[in-house]
């Protein structure tokens, strides 16, 4: 009780499914409306579990992959034939955005500890992504860290490059990096003078997946995949979806713009600035930049372009920025409260299956999981799946990284 009295102090009770009588008031911790609660959608038992009829495929597919790992891995980046015309599975290279903490970093572990993966680890700070990885107890032949600031279009094209000449295959590219900054006051701005989140979020995963394409398409790993992270709290088809501010891309005057406060607004939708709506803003983009990648480029590509929202986890970086009571009684809340939490160790293993699992090739889709921890392919809300919104993101995000 003194946890909801604290987290919601004007008397909320959270309701079961499908029961929407509880009664809400202002919060000043979580600024959240009554009329907010009312209108969320509580009906989690519409997401359904669809079996997949490609099962048997998968089969064959792990058939060879079984087969193949009885002959020996000579050089990364070569598939070799056996006399007997056997493929040989290589190691995996997968490079991972933000592996520094958290969900990254939980997912590298994951790959790498399989020791089919060699893990490349994306990020903006090389001393604290290697005490990471030594504390998680990566071993050293299955990763390495290469520098990212996503904040930068020059820091992603420079790594663009500097993984090439590291003559890595690349296999799957998992766009994860995020920052969130729900106490901002005023908007930040990235080296190219957009808004920090969207900038880091979305624009720069945009010009490292679009510039990355070219290597994932000369893979001849039998799954090529790109993912891009997305979250519950950007689809306002859901209960937290619901939670002010809510995503809202609106036409979209914001980002044709440039999100550069000048003569333009810092927000997508043109509105004033908030950092927890530019966030949640941004994971829309991302959700909406992964099926624009599926329409125009996976049939002639065969790459798997997928999103997940990979559960709520509550003790990640992520949430540096917000208040240390939210802090504190985040994880508790969604723990006991909401029963979304998810530890990072298992989020990891959820991402680690989205980069990996043979049953997980189908494109376009965004996974989540159940309460039994088995994926379903869930339903975006109206706007995070709107294909004529997603064009416009595609078209105007182009201009802003320099591809159009
Ligand atoms: P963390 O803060 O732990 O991880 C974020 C990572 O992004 C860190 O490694 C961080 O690096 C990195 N990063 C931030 N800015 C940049 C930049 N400019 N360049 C390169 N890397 C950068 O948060 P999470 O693990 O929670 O978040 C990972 C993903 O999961 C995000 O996409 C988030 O939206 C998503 N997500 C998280 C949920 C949650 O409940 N936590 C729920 C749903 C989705 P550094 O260590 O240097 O700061
Ligand atoms: Mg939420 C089923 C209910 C549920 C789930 C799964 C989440 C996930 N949240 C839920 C409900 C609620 N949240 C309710 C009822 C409230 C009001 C008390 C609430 C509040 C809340 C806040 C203030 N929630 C938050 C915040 C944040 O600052 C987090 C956020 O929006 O970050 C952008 C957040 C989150 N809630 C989640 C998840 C996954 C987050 C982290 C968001 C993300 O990474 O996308």
């Amino acid at each position: 009780m003194a946890l909801q009295a604290t987290l919601l102090p004007s008397a909320l009770s959270i309701p079961k499914e499908g029961k929407s009588n509880a009664t809400f008031k202002e919060s000043s911790l979580f600024g959240v409306s009554l009329s907010e609660y009312i209108k969320a959608d509580f009906s989690y038992s519409a997401l359904r579990c669809k079996v997949r009829i490609s099962v048997q495929l998968h089969y064959l597919y792990l058939l060879t992959i079984v087969r193949a790992q009885t002959s020996a891995v000579a050089t990364p980046g070569v598939t070799r034939s056996t006399s007997d015309q056997k493929k040989t599975l290589r190691k995996g290279s997968v490079i991972v955005t933000g592996a520094s903490s958290g969900l990254g970093l939980a997912a590298a572990k994951a790959l790498a500890e399989t020791g089919k993966w060699h893990v490349v680890m994306a990020c903006r700070d090389f001393l604290k992504t290697e005490r990471a990885a030594k504390a998680a107890g990566m071993s050293k032949e299955n990763y390495s860290i290469m520098h990212l600031d996503l904040a930068s279009l020059d820091s992603v094209r420079q790594f663009v490059d500097n993984f090439r000449q590291s003559r890595r295959p690349l296999d799957v590219l998992v766009c994860n990096a995020a920052v969130y900054q729900p106490t901002a006051k005023e908007p930040t701005f990235s080296a190219d003078g957009f808004e920090i989140s969207v900038a880091t979020n979305h624009l720069g995963h945009f010009l490292l997946s679009r510039l990355l394409l070219e290597d994932l398409k000369k893979s001849d790993y039998p799954s090529k995949r790109l993912i891009i992270v997305g979250s519950i709290t950007g689809n306002t088809n859901t209960l937290a979806g619901n939670v002010p501010p809510k995503a809202n891309l609106g036409d979209l005057r914001g980002l044709a713009g440039g999100l550069n406060g000048l003569n333009s607004s810092a927000m997508v939708d043109g509105g004033n600035f908030d950092g927890a709506k530019a966030y949640k803003d941004s994971k829309v983009c991302n959700m909406l930049t992964m099926q624009e990648f599926h329409r125009r480029f996976h049939e002639d590509t065969g790459i798997t372009f997928s999103s997940l929202y990979p559960g709520c986890i509550a003790t990640t970086g992520l949430f540096r920025e917000h208040i240390p009571l939210f802090r504190f009684l985040f994880p508790p809340f969604q723990k006991f409260v909401t029963k979304g939490f998810v530890s990072e160790t298992d989020a990891g293993k959820r991402l680690a299956q989205v980069v990996s699992d043979p049953s997980l090739t189908k494109s376009g889709v965004y996974w989540s999981w159940n309460k039994t921890s088995s994926s379903f392919e869930n339903q975006l809300s109206k706007e995070a799946s709107d294909p004529a919104k997603a064009k416009k993101v595609w078209e105007m995000s182009e201009k802003l990284v320099g591809l159009a």
